[in-house]
């Protein structure tokens, strides 16, 4: 079959990090991978891309059209499937990723015939080879049918972590960038999360266990990847000192040299210690590292295996190792003028080269949604708000309009006072920091007309 696989572009109405950086669509790129060499597959990458979705599908003649979604994505999605059935009424359309796992429900339309909820060798293959043998698909794991009133099979599944085919995004590639890092790649080599952070939905979508993947395949895979840094996006990439270390070693008796950022916890840090020079020689530049917050009962509420003490001592690890540290901090909608203050004193004794600060995000089906349901200032449906970008939830203790007051006030104290500016055009250099303040400049100004609003 001729399949179509498909990111949806920006969307103006959603705030996200996609202002200034945006990496490849691996998703996709893993199921490029399950239907090839049987079907011929293209991925149109509607954020990098400047084909056009319909003459795409004019010139291409897709059979099949399968787009990739996260929750900012669903009115997107529903309306190029709905386009995609006007131009090609025959074609088949179906849509996986983060949101179908989430709330498949979203995706209940008339213009899309699957949705797959998780991605395996077995379940996506086996409907492509039903779809081209012009055969009704059996009932499979994890695939909802419209035509069968979006049943599956009832049976458990989680994505499998599929090598992905990084070939079927080359023309995009030069673009793909994580922060300063352009071109940059992704790599997955553990998915699942055995900590229980009552704000993350990553451990829902994985799992609640570490899950690795060998690191033959993972040594294998960084060897074709062409570009010189990757981000390995695991959720903890430290949560093993052993396979840490292993992993340093065998790049090491390869001869591999990249730049390599990952997701590091606190007590990943501190396990490490002594060590985190060893990672900083191997390539390991920035750890992105969730702080959240700087006070003792906020850790508690979110199930922090941390406080704000061993935040201090992992940041102060990290500054010896000469490793960067992009801290994320979540902005409590409970916190006064006051704690903001503080909070912002807080940020200047950690020191974090980079700091991403978000609203405090309960995402519907998430732990913390049944205590702020009553709270919150969007309705679940109102898909591209989801963004973890937008204050979500009303200020206890100041109008909306005086919070997002303090966001601006804290965004812009964060990236212009605490960043130091000849240390990013060293790591950087000038294009690539005017690239990032132009974006953060546009996130700002989005935040000053949220402002206005509110
Ligand atoms: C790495 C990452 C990023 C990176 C890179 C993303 C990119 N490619 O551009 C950066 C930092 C740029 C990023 C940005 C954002 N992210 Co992000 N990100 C992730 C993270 C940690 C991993 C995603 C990933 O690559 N997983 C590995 C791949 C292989 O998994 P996958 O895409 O789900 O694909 C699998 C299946 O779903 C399936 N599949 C996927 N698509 C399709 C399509 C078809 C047809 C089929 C059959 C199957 C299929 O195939 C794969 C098989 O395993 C996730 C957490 C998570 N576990 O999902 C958050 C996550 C997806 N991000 C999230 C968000 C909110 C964002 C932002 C909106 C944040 C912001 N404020 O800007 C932006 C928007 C992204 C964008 N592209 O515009 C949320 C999404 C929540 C939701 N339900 O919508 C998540 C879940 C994190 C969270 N907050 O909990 N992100």
């Amino acid at each position: 079959m001729r399949v179509l696989l498909v990111r949806p572009g920006r969307r103006k109405q959603a705030i996200t990090l996609g202002e200034f950086m945006y990496a490849e669509p691996i998703g996709l790129e893993c199921v490029a991978t399950l239907l090839q060499p049987e079907h011929q597959v293209g991925i149109l990458d509607l954020m990098a891309a400047r084909e056009d979705f319909r003459q795409t599908l004019k010139d291409w003649q897709p059979e099949a059209i399968g787009f990739t979604a996260l929750c900012i994505d669903v009115p997107a999605v529903l309306e190029l499937a709905a386009l995609a059935k006007e131009i090609l009424p025959a074609v088949v359309t179906l849509v996986g990723g983060t949101q179908t796992y989430l709330a498949p429900e979203n995706f209940f339309s008339p213009h899309l015939d699957y949705i797959v909820r998780c991605t395996t060798a077995e379940n996506v293959p086996a409907l492509f080879a039903a779809l081209a043998a012009g055969m009704e698909p059996p009932l499979l794991a994890g695939i909802l049918a419209r035509s069968r009133g979006y049943l599956d099979s009832g049976a458990e599944c989680h994505n499998q972590m599929i090598p992905p085919d990084r070939e079927a995004t080359r023309p995009y590639r030069q673009g793909y960038s994580y922060f300063g890092y352009r071109p940059c790649a992704l790599l997955q080599t553990a998915a699942g999360c055995s900590r229980r952070c009552s704000f993350c939905l990553r451990r829902i979508i994985e799992g609640g266990r570490e899950r690795d993947r060998p690191l033959d395949e993972v040594l294998a895979e960084i060897r074709e990847i062409r570009e010189p840094s990757i981000m390995i996006l695991d959720n903890d990439f430290l949560h093993s000192r052993h396979r840490v270390l292993e992993f340093c070693r065998r790049l090491a008796a390869a001869g591999i040299r990249k730049n390599f950022i990952c997701y590091a916890s606190v007590a990943g840090i501190l396990q490490l210690g002594p060590d985190l020079p060893r990672l900083a020689a191997s390539g390991f530049k920035a750890f992105l590292v969730g702080y959240e917050s700087f006070r003792e009962a906020d850790l508690t509420l979110y199930g922090k295996a941390a406080s704000p003490e061993s935040n201090l001592q992992a940041a102060a690890l990290l500054k010896g190792a000469g490793i960067d540290c992009w801290a994320s901090f979540i902005l409590h909608p409970d916190w006064s003028k006051e704690d903001f203050a503080a909070f912002r004193r807080a940020i200047r004794r950690l020191r974090p080269e980079i700091s991403s600060l978000i609203p405090l995000t309960p995402f519907p089906g998430s732990q913390l949604w049944p205590e702020y349901r009553d709270r919150v200032l969007f309705q679940p449906e109102d898909f591209d708000q989801w963004s973890f970008s937008l204050v979500s939830v009303r200020p206890g203790r100041m109008s909306l309009r005086a919070y997002y007051l303090e966001v601006v006030v804290t965004n812009i104290y964060v990236n212009l006072c605490l960043n130091s500016l000849p240390g990013m055009v060293r790591r950087f250099g000038w294009a690539t920091l005017w690239r990032l303040t132009a974006g953060s400049l546009r996130f700002i100004g989005r935040y000053l007309q949220l402002m206005r609003k509110g």
